[in-house]
């Protein structure tokens, strides 16, 4: 079943009404317990079964933590599956050892067993949670959830929005197809499924008012569908990317939300009461609303907020760019790749035979097969980093690098006007990227694609800082 002959079949079905509202105010907890289990979730409607799945406490997404900058994440996690698991925090630059990469960072979490991750995020901003072990299955039968980091001082909003985008692979009971890690996949573009839900909704209404004015955090938890999401004739301030605040600026073309990444937004609802206006994916050929808004027929107010919406610039260490570790990193393989040959186990080897041991990709011509193999950089604490990275394959790629942020610096040669802080760019075919970051936070880090399957396709790789 293709993804348009769901969604028409779904088409008509909608769930009115369920939406989390999250408090501006902070709840900050001594510590939270968050448990890996078996659950059920209606993710698409009422005329269909609950979908099994495996959620934090059993939910999809996984309760949202929110604590105030400053203060320290404190989260026992207690595994409740049959298989053993481990949690990342994606985009927070923490201790090595609370990293949750299993086999790298720490044991995985077994069967019955909990692991207690504590930590101070340095940065405020919109992060998120998932399993990394066996992250293709497990992030794709839901376990992730939201990590809210509140600036001191926050932009003035009506409501602050976080919506976790995901997309399910399911068959005609509404159940997910068990093919994860299929062999198309790991060569192609990822698993790319069939219902795009919001918050574990397929094609829920999302009330507003008129002259509301939204932040929202959109946060790509799909294991490797991107999103470019386009808000009919509202245009979107954009605020904070990879949870990193930018100077604002009012999106004129879709806003790109690779596989992982996240872009906070400022929507001033200008549409009229009563009316609807969707919210339409276009990253693919076929373009589908991916959720709508509804307008209630009493406007908030009459004409939309003024106050400013710029956040605080990030304050992370700034790389020498007079004094860098410059690294060219390659990225090749795939199907329609025209990779030949790569390193497997440090030893050359023809495609053919990467293939039938289950890999498909290459970085520098090593296929990243295992957690204890040579580091691709290898350096020492303090030093400046450059990484021009060349996507020679013939799909996008978002690259996720561990416990850093890089600094964007320039896009096929061409400069940014105003250089970002990303954790998770994502490389287009063909592009090449140059950032540069200062390699501060000592461990083995890794540094791999988002896109789940390329990762266990061999799209890996390691940075050592010592
Ligand atoms: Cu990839």
């Amino acid at each position: 079943m293709d993804k348009r002959s769901f969604l028409q079949w779904v088409g008509a079905t909608t769930v009115a009404g369920w939406l989390p509202r999250v408090k501006a105010k902070s709840t900050i907890h001594p510590s939270v317990e968050l448990t890996t289990r078996p659950g059920k979730v209606k993710l698409v409607g009422p005329a269909f079964p609950a979908t099994d799945v495996w959620g934090f406490n059993g939910q999809v997404p996984g309760a949202p933590l929110r604590i105030r900058h400053g203060n320290a994440l404190d989260v026992i996690v207690k595994n409740e599956l049959t298989v053993p698991t481990a949690v990342h925090w994606h985009g927070i630059r923490l201790p090595n050892a609370m990293d949750g990469v299993a086999g790298l960072t720490q044991a995985p979490i077994q069967p019955g067993d909990t692991f207690r991750y504590q930590f101070v995020p340095p940065d405020a901003g919109t992060f998120w949670y998932h399993s990394h072990v066996n992250a293709y299955e497990q992030i794709g039968r839901g376990l992730y959830g939201p990590l809210i980091i509140e600036e001191a001082d926050p932009p003035t909003v009506d409501r602050d929005l976080i919506w976790m985008i995901d997309d399910w692979r399911l068959l005609d009971d509404a159940s997910i197809s068990n093919d994860f890690g299929a062999g198309h996949d790991r060569s192609h573009a990822g698993r790319i499924g069939n219902v795009p839900t919001v918050n574990g909704r397929f094609r829920d209404l999302i009330k507003v008012h008129s002259g509301e004015r939204l932040r929202l955090r959109i946060i790509n938890a799909s294991n490797a569908r991107n999103f470019a999401l386009s808000f009919s004739d509202l245009t979107p301030s954009v605020i904070a990317i990879d949870g990193q605040a930018i100077r604002p600026y009012q999106a004129q073309e879709p806003i790109i939300v690779g596989a992982s990444g996240r872009v906070d937004i400022i929507l001033d609802m200008t549409g009229e009461p009563g009316s609807t206006s969707p919210v339409v994916d276009s990253f693919y050929r076929e373009p589908f609303d991916l959720t709508r808004f509804v307008y209630e027929k009493i406007p908030l107010r009459e004409s939309v907020l003024s106050e400013r919406i710029e956040l605080d610039l990030p304050n992370l260490p700034e790389p020498d760019l007079s004094n860098l570790m410059m690294h060219d990193i390659t990225i090749a393989g795939g199907a329609m790749g025209g990779l030949r040959r790569a390193k497997f186990n440090g030893e050359w080897m023809g495609l053919r035979e990467i293939a039938q041991q289950g890999y498909a990709w290459a970085i520098n011509d090593v296929v990243g097969n295992r957690l204890d193999m040579p580091p691709l950089i290898d350096t020492k604490q303090g030093t400046s980093v450059e990484l021009t990275i060349s996507n020679s394959t013939a799909f996008p790629h978002p690259m996720h690098l561990h416990g850093h942020h890089m600094k964007l610096l320039s896009i096929d040669g061409e400069p940014l006007p105003e250089p970002r802080w990303v954790d998770s760019p994502l490389i287009m075919p063909g592009q090449s990227m140059v950032l540069a970051f200062v390699a501060d936070n000592p461990g083995d880090w890794l540094f791999h694609c988002h896109a789940l399957e390329h990762h266990a396709a061999g799209l890996g790789a390691l940075v050592r800082i010592t």
